[in-house]
Parts: C-alpha cells; structure tokens; sequence
C-alpha cells in the first residue's frame, strides 16, 4: 500500500493544550503518534513510503476560506511581533485566543486576536512557529492519497498530521486546521462520485459543515454522542443536510462504553449507505480513537475490532483514500493502524 507521509508534521508541536476546565495539559496530538505509526509500518514489507506530491494551495482554497488560510499562515509571526514575552521564549508559547465569536457574529474583526476568536473554536489547535508548513503537508499527503487513488483506482493511506476533520472551511478547532479528508474528497468529486466515511471517535463537524448542502458528496461519521462528548453541538443524529444535500448526511452517535459488537452493527448501517449511494471513491477519515484505553475516547473497540472494521470497509472494493486523523493511545497506535490497513488491504 502507498503511505503518503512527510517529516513536516514535526514543525507543529505546540508545548501544551487548554483541557476541560482550563487545565493546561501536554498536547496529546503529539510527533510521537507518527512515530510510533512509522514504526509499526517499517516492519511491514506491503508499506510503501512516499513523499508527498505539492499541490499548491488551490485544492486547498476550493475547500477553505482565502482569509482564513491567510490567518494561519500569519497568525504566529503576528503574535511574535505583538508580544516581546512570546517572543523571548517562543518554544514555551502557543497562540490561542480569549474570546470567541459570539454565536457566529458575521464580522471578522481586523485585529490577530479578534481574528483568532472568530476563525478557532476552541482552545486545542494551537498554532506554533511551524503549524502552517506542517498543515499544507498534510493536506497534500491527504492530496497525494487522493491522486494516487484516482490514478491507481487503488487503495492509499495519507499519514496525516495534524488531523482534520474538525476544521471547517473557515475555522479550526480540536487539533484540525485544514480539513485534510475534505479536501481529498473535494479533489475527488471532480473525477467521480465521493463519500466520507468518519470512523474518528468524534463527530467529524467540519467534514460535515462543508458538505452539508452538496449531494454529490455523501458523508458519514458514527461518533460518540455529542450529548456528552465533543465537538457538543454538533453531530446529531436529526442532522441530515440541507437544501440539495438533505438526505446526504448521517450521523450515527453511540453511547458510552460502545464495544465491537454495536461498533460493528453501526459500521454495517453506514457501509450500507454508502453501497446504495453507489460512490466512485471513498474517503476514510480514520481516527484510532475509538480504541478501548484511549485517553480521549470512551468506546472499547479492540484490535480485532480493528481488523474486523478494515475488512468490512475493505469488502465495498471502493478505491480508497484512508486518512489519518485522531488516535491518542499513543503505544498501540502503530499496531492498530497497522491492523486496520492490513485487513483492509487484504482481498
Ligand atoms: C482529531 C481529534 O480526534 N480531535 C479531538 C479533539 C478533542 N478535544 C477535546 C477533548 C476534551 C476531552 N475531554 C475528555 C476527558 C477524558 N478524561
Ligand atoms: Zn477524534
């Protein structure tokens, strides 16, 4: 299997992340989780490693806000310049904002921490002195999975880091900043037609926010329950689409403590979807973070869930492009990756 993957998801590696209830907290979407992957698949001899192709930014902007894109790239020169106690110990700095838009007030503000508030939804997708040169990577190892794809009618894997699914197309938000899988799709619907699934242990908001009212782009993400897990306000089952794209939308929200057997019967119900649908492609955003003992997570999908998942997923014959997004049980990581490709790749 081809894995797109590139060293600069090393540039971003913020010093800490704002937890529940303001705890400052080491950034669990850490370096570490690539290496751990990359480590588990050396040993592999089906693992073909390679560096992403550059796409430049128009796949990106056709799913992203031009100014939006430019607040990424600026924000953190901007912040440097702005505060000489940032700038005097970079490496313990992250920059977040302190006020959120209220309800999505249309006026984006013309000062960087207006800015900030209006284009973040929370405080984990700290941006570093690297963050943008490692999130067009990523996009573009999202990308070159989707070539790939497409040229190939085969099978890719885009080792993405950061994540992507909870960044819409004009904010970023829980580790997300550009919507790697979306853009992916989005590159795809030219050639044929797409659908996402989401298998992330959260709700894929943003995958569904620039969706929402296309239908020639079905998405899917079975999640915990936003009831009690996040993004909260987003990720309901009664959230179908709009407008052309009501009925093109699925979320299948699960409880607490959800473990194979449920997992499995809510993935038969999304891959049934997806058969009806008939796509050309799929897209997969996989998040590990389903796995029983994660830190983040809740379910208790095991390695064997995994492999059972990639199987299934594997039995649509879809040329797919699989791309990384959570996963913080950082030691089994490798392993379950491995799995799920593996399965997946298996005939
Ligand atoms: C890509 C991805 O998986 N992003 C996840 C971002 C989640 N950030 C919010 C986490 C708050 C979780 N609180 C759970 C406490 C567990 N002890
Ligand atoms: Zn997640």
């Amino acid at each position: 299997m081809k894995i797109f993957y590139s060293d600069n998801h090393r540039k971003h590696h913020p010093p800490f992340e704002v937890f529940d209830g303001g705890k400052r907290v080491p950034y669990l979407e850490n370096p570490n989780r690539m290496d751990q992957i990359l480590h588990a698949l050396q040993k592999k001899d089906w693992a073909e490693f390679i560096e992403p192709l550059d796409f430049g930014l128009d796949p990106i902007l056709a799913v992203h806000d031009k100014d939006y894109m430019t607040f990424l790239a600026t924000a953190w020169s901007e912040w440097l310049a702005l505060d000489p106690e940032v700038a005097a110990s970079p490496d313990q700095n992250a920059f977040l904002p302190a006020t959120f838009a209220l309800r999505r007030m249309p006026r984006v503000p013309s000062t960087l921490l207006g800015k900030a508030g209006y284009y973040m939804m929370d405080l984990s997708a700290c941006i570093v002195a690297g963050t943008y040169e490692a999130i067009i990577s990523s996009a573009h190892c999202a990308l070159s999975a989707a070539d790939s794809t497409f040229r190939n009618q085969h099978s890719a894997f885009g080792l993405c880091r950061p994540p992507g699914h909870h960044a819409g197309k004009d904010y970023a938000g829980g580790y997300c900043f550009i919507n790697n899988a979306s853009v992916a799709a989005n590159w795809l619907s030219s050639k044929g037609k797409v659908a996402i699934l989401d298998i992330d242990y959260h709700a894929g908001n943003g995958t569904q926010d620039i969706f929402y009212k296309r239908n020639d782009v079905l998405t899917i993400s079975i999640h915990g329950d936003p009831d009690f897990e996040y993004p909260h306000f987003i990720g309901f089952a009664d959230e179908t689409g709009a407008d052309a794209g009501l009925g093109f939308h699925k979320n299948i929200p699960l409880p607490k403590d959800t473990g194979n057997a449920e997992y499995l019967s809510a993935l038969d119900e999304a891959l049934n979807l997806i058969k009806n649908f008939a796509p050309n492609y799929l897209v997969v955003s996989a998040g590990m973070d389903t796995f029983d003992g994660d830190p983040l997570g809740t379910f208790k999908v095991t390695r064997e869930g995994f492999a059972e998942i990639g199987k299934r997923i594997a039995a649509l014959h879809l040329p797919t492009a699989v791309i990384m997004e959570g996963g913080y049980a950082n030691e089994a990581l490798g392993t379950n990756i491995v799995t799920l490709l593996e399965n997946f790749n298996s005939p």
